[in-house]
């Protein structure tokens, strides 16, 4: 890469799907822009994440773009739920049709970013040692891209293969006939279990908590259910801004309905699959006794799959409410224990003790396998920019401003670290909503905001510290009016030892938060400092 010292307008930082589309707005808005990307390609999450089952849980039609109407009549999904090569295979596609790669630098992490008052302008460093400048830093380094693996006693010492999850080799992995450990039980173990399962001689899964799997249902998608898609796109995509994912939103509560009409519903979205199922009632996320009864409608079905009752019992979630931990998706997993050579571990009777040469040592034995597969996570929408060493106003350092908590304003920006937009992050819906519906209410802002200020001939813009305690508060008393708030999820830190607690995303819903942000950009950007240009030097 060459180092390019003129000041560009816009430095994007990963060629995720949010980084892509962030090249391809600001472009249309006549700025210079680069993209600065860790990995040797484009993807972000999707890159990385190659474990055999990985797939979305949104279903493809809608977990695409929607600014193209040109990319959207192109592309052809295959599947209700698209697998992991085909989502790759779709930002390519996109990448290469809108030509993007030429404004990318690859294998370019980021090491820092420095903001220079009298300049106005950000200093940016990759690992290698590039450095950029720029007038605005567009954060779109994802909300899961820092891989966690714990540091269990001999984490290193294993000789046989590992793999974390999220960090997959290119190369493909065969797992024929060899014995695998896979330890940890989110979306991403339970994927790897069930497609791994049929092909290994012995499979031993480490689970600590055990999560609620609702039946994916994947099927091929015919021309039939595409061509609906096509006809209504306009009006589903509108529907998709307000409401992030098209599930089937119902006015009643699970209490208000009789027994036999509450299972005949539970049955009925068991039976359709995915997460249209936490949405079975309007307050299976916000009211524990009516959150109970869809808790033990899955725990019922995990005990008539599983044919062992003990490890039916080890499976079954009670110690969290449905949906405060992410839900998972996936058919085959609970039924894959029914195999004679997949076993259950239950750390919480049998603590995970050590990683040894051999394999993996519970307090009582040590299992012996081949390989071990990490499904341990991630630090989850904080990790990956407080990984970086950003500095705003006076020095400031970013991961010194959160040590507390990330504090911010509208999720997008924080006080002190001047035309720095975050993508995504925590104190916006993120992770709760479809990201593609996110990412672009994000990217559509902020490339507003950005072209307001060049109409205006500002300099820097950056929020208030009252408008960001506000947000904070705002931010708290939405997951407090949720069920979230009772499970140790990585939505709270909760996975990451030291981090601190507190409700990351904002979970008031994607349609309030962006009336929230339109509103506050019709306000002449409420809430929000705007500096004018002023020549080097001058005082404002
Ligand atoms: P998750 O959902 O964070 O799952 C990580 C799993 O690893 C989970 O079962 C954890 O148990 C387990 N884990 C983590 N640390 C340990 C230790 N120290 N010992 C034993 N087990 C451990 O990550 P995923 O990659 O599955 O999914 C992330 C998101 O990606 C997913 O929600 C989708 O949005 C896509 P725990 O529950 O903490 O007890």
């Amino acid at each position: 890469m060459t180092n390019k010292l003129e000041a560009l307008d816009i430095v994007v930082v990963g060629a995720g799907f949010a980084g892509l589309y962030a090249i391809h707005k600001f472009r249309e808005l006549g700025m210079s822009v680069h993209c600065l990307e860790a990995a040797p390609d484009v993807g972000g999450v999707w890159f990385h994440n190659r474990y055999p089952g990985a797939r979305c849980d949104v279903e493809s039609l809608q977990y695409s773009y929607s600014f193209s109407q040109e990319i959207e009549a192109d592309w052809q999904w295959s599947e209700r739920y698209a697998a992991q090569p085909e989502i790759l295979a779709y930002i390519n596609f996109v990448a290469d049709r809108l030509d993007l790669r030429r404004d990318i630098s690859f294998m370019a992490r980021v090491a820092s970013s420095i903001w220079n008052a009298d300049e106005q302008i950000w200093h940016i460093t990759t690992e290698a040692g590039a450095n950029l400048q720029a007038r605005f830093v567009i954060l779109a380094s994802g909300g899961l891209s820092v891989t966690r693996k714990p540091d269990f006693p001999g984490v290193d010492s294993f000789e046989g293969l590992s793999f974390h999850t999220g960090q997959w080799p290119e190369e493909p992995v065969d797992f024929q006939g060899k014995r695998v450990a896979v330890i940890g039980t989110g979306s991403s173990g339970i994927q790897a279990v069930t497609a791994i399962a049929p092909q290994v001689a012995e499979l031993v899964v480490f689970q600590r908590t055990p999560n609620f799997i609702i039946p994916s249902r994947n099927r091929p998608l015919d021309d039939a259910a595409r061509q609906h898609w096509a006809e209504n796109s306009t009006a589903f995509r509108a529907r998709a801004k307000q409401v992030g994912t098209l599930y089937e939103f119902p006015s009643v509560g699970a209490l208000d309905v009789d027994d036999a009409a509450r299972r005949a519903e539970y049955q009925r979205r068991w039976d359709g699959g995915g997460v249209n199922f936490v949405h079975s009632f309007n307050n299976i996320y916000t009211d524990q006794a009516a959150n109970d009864t869809a808790a033990e409608f899955v725990r019922e079905r995990i005990r008539e799959i599983v044919n062992d009752p003990v490890t039916a019992a080890k499976l079954c979630p009670t110690d969290h409410p449905l949906g405060s931990k992410r839900i998972c998706v996936a058919s085959g997993y609970y039924e894959a224990f029914n195999l004679p050579h997949v076993k259950l571990v239950d750390l919480r009777e049998d603590s995970l003790e050590a990683i040894t040469p051999a394999g993996v040592r519970t307090a009582t034995v040590e299992h012996e396998v081949d390989m071990i597969v990490f499904a341990t996570g991630y630090d989850a929408l904080t990790g990956a920019l407080t990984a970086i060493d950003i500095r705003g106003v006076d020095g400031k350092k970013l991961s010194d401003k959160w040590s507390a908590g990330p504090i911010n304003y509208l999720g997008l920006m924080t006080e002190g670290f001047p035309n720095m937009f975050i993508v995504t992050g925590p104190g916006s819906p993120s992770v709760l909503v479809n990201m593609l519906v996110g990412i672009e209410q994000h990217i559509d802002w902020i490339a507003d905001c950005i072209a307001t200020l060049r109409e205006r001939g500002a300099a820097s813009i950056e929020p208030d510290v009252s408008a960001e305690r506000d947000w904070v508060t705002q931010v708290n008393a939405e997951a407090d009016k949720t069920l979230f708030v009772k499970a140790n999820s990585w939505y709270l830190g909760a996975n990451v030892p030291g981090k601190p607690r507190v409700f990351l995303p904002y979970a008031g819903g994607i349609g309030r938060y962006r009336g929230i942000c339109d509103r506050v950009a019709a306000d002449g950007y409420e809430g929000f400092r705007i500096t004018p240009e002023h020549a080097p030097g001058e005082s404002d």
